[in-house]
């Protein structure tokens, strides 16, 4: 049976990636894409993501909608910056003007909308903060139970999360440190969660044999978008650094598409809202249930995206 799957993604290389790559899954139509300015700038994330869906999306008429949600704690403008160079990449400017129509909505009443029209339960991709799921669920509780499940990226139960910034202790993960409150509130929800946290991703860094190989293949126009993307971030070569580029995105979309790529667990987590530690996830006996991926077949991973991105 098809998956219906919502996309809200907040426009860095690996969000846009994970966009095309769901565009590319088989059982999986993708209904409807957010746009949220965290971990980029919102014109050229939008642009992009109208222009990857009029490249790669086979025709799927879905519409893409911007968020009007600010976070707490803003993202370093460096790293925001990404989404200007892949709107601009040649292959995503080929066939202007762009015909893949903005939403009229902002993102978290697209999300409602999109919700309570489908007629099968939806399923939830979160690659950014949590922002947009939090104020649909608090203007529209109703939307709780035509949801299939919530699949995010953030978090970790790590010592050391992948935030340094002044103020805060290093232990939270970026998305949740972005907007802490939507985290709790989410979780006061009873959506289930499969929580893609820094525990599976920092084992899929960017590194140079990934590149090169994407590189080889690039005859493949897919392969070759794949490869064009991760050339605009640094890999890991001697030692990680706070720039240093992990796949975190893209193994939350891969588990979509093919669910053996991982392992889970249940754990229960609260999270910190307020003080040095705001953004992290902790475990407590009393918290509320996730599904945690603390394992992922790194090879297979990397497999299952190269083939998925190769052009039909
Ligand atoms: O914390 C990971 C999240 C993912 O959704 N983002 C990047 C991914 O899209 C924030 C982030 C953490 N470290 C980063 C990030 C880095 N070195 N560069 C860019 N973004
Ligand atoms: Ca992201």
């Amino acid at each position: 049976m098809t998956k219906k799957v919502y996309l809200n993604h907040d426009g860095g290389v690996d969000d846009l990636v994970s966009l095309f790559l769901l565009l590319q899954m088989k059982d999986t139509e993708l209904i409807g894409v957010g746009v949220i300015p965290a971990d980029c700038y919102l014109e050229p994330a939008v642009s992009a993501s109208r222009k990857i869906i009029d490249r790669f999306g086979f025709g799927n008429q879905l519409e893409v909608a911007s968020s009007n949600s600010r976070g707490k704690n803003p993202f370093p403008k460096d790293w925001r910056m990404h989404a200007f160079f892949v709107d601009a990449l040649p292959i995503l400017n080929e066939h202007l003007p762009i015909k893949t129509k903005e939403s009229q909505l902002p993102a978290h009443q697209h999300l409602i909308q999109t919700i309570r029209n489908s007629a099968e339960k939806v399923t939830l991709v979160f690659i950014g903060p949590l922002t947009d799921l939090a104020r649909a669920l608090e203007e529209a509780p109703d939307i709780e139970e035509n949801i299939e499940k919530l699949t995010w990226m953030g978090g970790t139960f790590l010592e050391t999360g992948n935030v340094e910034e002044p103020e805060h202790d290093g232990t939270a993960e970026w998305n949740a440190f972005w907007d802490p409150d939507a985290v709790k509130t989410v979780w006061d929800s009873s959506i289930p969660i499969d929580l893609v946290a820094l525990e599976s991703t920092n084992m899929v860094p960017l590194t140079m044999d990934v590149r090169n190989r994407w590189a080889a293949e690039r005859t493949d126009l897919g392969t070759d978008f794949l490869g064009q993307c991760y050339a605009m971030v640094p890999p890991l070569v001697h030692f990680q650094t706070n720039s240093t580029y992990f796949l975190w995105d893209v193994l939350t979309t891969a588990t979509i598409g093919n669910q053996d790529l991982v392992m889970n667990k249940e754990v229960k987590s609260t999270v910190h809202t307020h003080g040095p530690s705001q953004g992290k996830t902790e475990l407590s006996e009393d918290g509320r249930p996730v599904q945690l991926v603390y394992e992922v077949k790194r090879d297979a991973f990397f497999d299952y995206i190269t083939e998925l991105s190769r052009q039909r």
